[in-house]
């Protein structure tokens, strides 16, 4: 039998299954288990364990001791228990769309969660060109509550400080600070330039002295700005979705940052997939219903986004100076600025940095490609440069057209 009490060790598919019956109050004690590793992000193993004579399944994630994507990131397995505990506070303020998750152990570093094999990655179904016409109203939802309910806005600040220090997350909040605000700014070895973008990167990036300037100020912010706790990584690749349901997995980045880092990363991830409907839907009417339906929910995610913030702001404030007459305005500009400022951010980082994303790099026509990835970065350039002046959904999208 193996021991899973005293020793951490990362488990294979077998030890897994062994681990689901002997561990998790879940399934019968006579139970037929099939287990799949199904893990395709970054950093961690996802085990879907399946009873073959009852139906149930469960997911179990485990924290491996370096990421998945290169043993360079060598991050401590705790990240498990700040996923699981964030999970459990997503879920008490948006369990509509929160996976519900069962178990944590510290000496394993795994947790147990809901099977969501019918939802699919957005990302993936983005790629194939599907469209969720809810997506928008779910996820401002999802970022209304969790960003604001979490800030001293709402929070008694003591307790805001005590989630705070149990969110310190070093280790997952370096690798942001390098691959989205270091790295993609200067000729560093990590990064990965596509060959027909490098002499624009060269030019108009890493030529940019305006640009590195403003990026040293963002990368401030970010490791700074303690206003409230985010999810951390919330590209479509942290997203299951289908039609109707939206759930937000995969917070292992969460700690208090500036709210705008969520929000910005959404709207460069919806980027992501307008270009590639531009570069890879031949049929005009289809292109056109596609670019449309990305163009449309990018400006409902900035507006529902603004309409809910400010409902939630007069329904929960505790605080009395966010009463003051144009405090809110203010507070809510600032997260507009620094979205717009994310959005370039991660706009950069995918096209110059390591960590890729599929939207782009399945455009097989390496022409195509190439002008998707510039247009990619002149959007960026302008996110980032003119971010104090995006203030609505339509600010968002109107240059788009003309850059892609
Ligand atoms: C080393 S991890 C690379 C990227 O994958 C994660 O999903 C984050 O986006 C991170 O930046
Ligand atoms: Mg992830």
């Amino acid at each position: 039998m193996t021991d899973f009490e005293t020793k951490y060790f990362t488990m294979t598919e077998a030890e897994a299954s062994e681990y689901a019956m002997e561990k998790l109050n879940f399934f019968d004690e006579n139970a037929d288990l099939t287990c799949k590793e199904i893990g395709d992000g970054n950093l961690n193993y996802v085990f879907l364990i399946k009873d073959n004579k009852s139906d149930k399944s469960i997911i179990l994630k485990q924290a491996g001791p370096v990421a998945r994507i290169s043993d360079e990131f060598k991050l401590s397995p705790d990240r498990n228990r700040i996923e699981s505990e964030i999970l459990k506070i997503q879920y008490n303020l948006v369990p509509k769309y929160t996976p519900n998750t069962y178990q944590y152990d510290s000496v394993m570093n795994c947790f147990a969660m809901e099977d969501l094999s019918d939802f699919e990655i957005m990302r993936s179904a983005l790629i194939k060109h599907r469209v969720f016409p809810d997506f928008a109203e779910h996820i401002t939802t999802f970022m209304a509550n969790t960003l604001l309910l979490t800030s001293d806005v709402v929070m008694e600040h003591k307790e805001k400080k005590d989630l705070v220090k149990s969110f310190i997350n070093p280790e997952l909040c370096e690798i942001t600070e390098d691959l989205v605000y270091t790295e993609p700014f200067y000729p560093c070895e990590r990064n990965e330039v596509f060959p027909g973008t490098l002499s624009f990167v060269e030019e108009e990036i890493w030529g940019d002295e305006r640009l590195s300037l403003e990026t040293a100020k963002l990368k401030f912010d970010f490791m700074t700005k303690a206003q409230a706790l985010l999810h951390g990584d919330l590209h479509t690749g942290s997203i299951f979705i289908k039609e109707g349901e939206t759930k937000v997995i995969d917070p292992e980045f969460a700690f208090y940052g500036p709210a705008g880092y969520d929000i910005g990363n959404v709207v460069a991830n919806l980027i992501f997939a307008y270009a590639n409907g531009q570069k890879t839907i031949k049929d005009n009417t289809e292109r056109e219903a596609f670019t449309s339906y990305i163009l449309d929910t990018i400006k409902k995610v900035i507006d529902l986004f603004k309409d809910k913030f400010n409902k939630l702001w007069a329904e929960n404030a505790t605080e009395r100076v966010a009463h003051y007459n144009g405090f809110r305005e203010h507070y809510l500009e600032t997260i507009l600025t620094d979205t717009a400022a994310v959005a370039g951010l991660e706009l950069s980082r995918r096209i110059i940095g390591l960590a890729k994303v599929a939207d782009i790099t399945s455009i097989d026509d390496s022409d195509d490609r190439t002008a998707a990835e510039i247009s990619c970065l002149k959007a960026a350039k302008r996110f980032i440069l003119e971010r104090s002046s995006y203030k609505t959904g339509e600010d968002f999208i109107k240059d788009l057209p003309k850059l892609f």
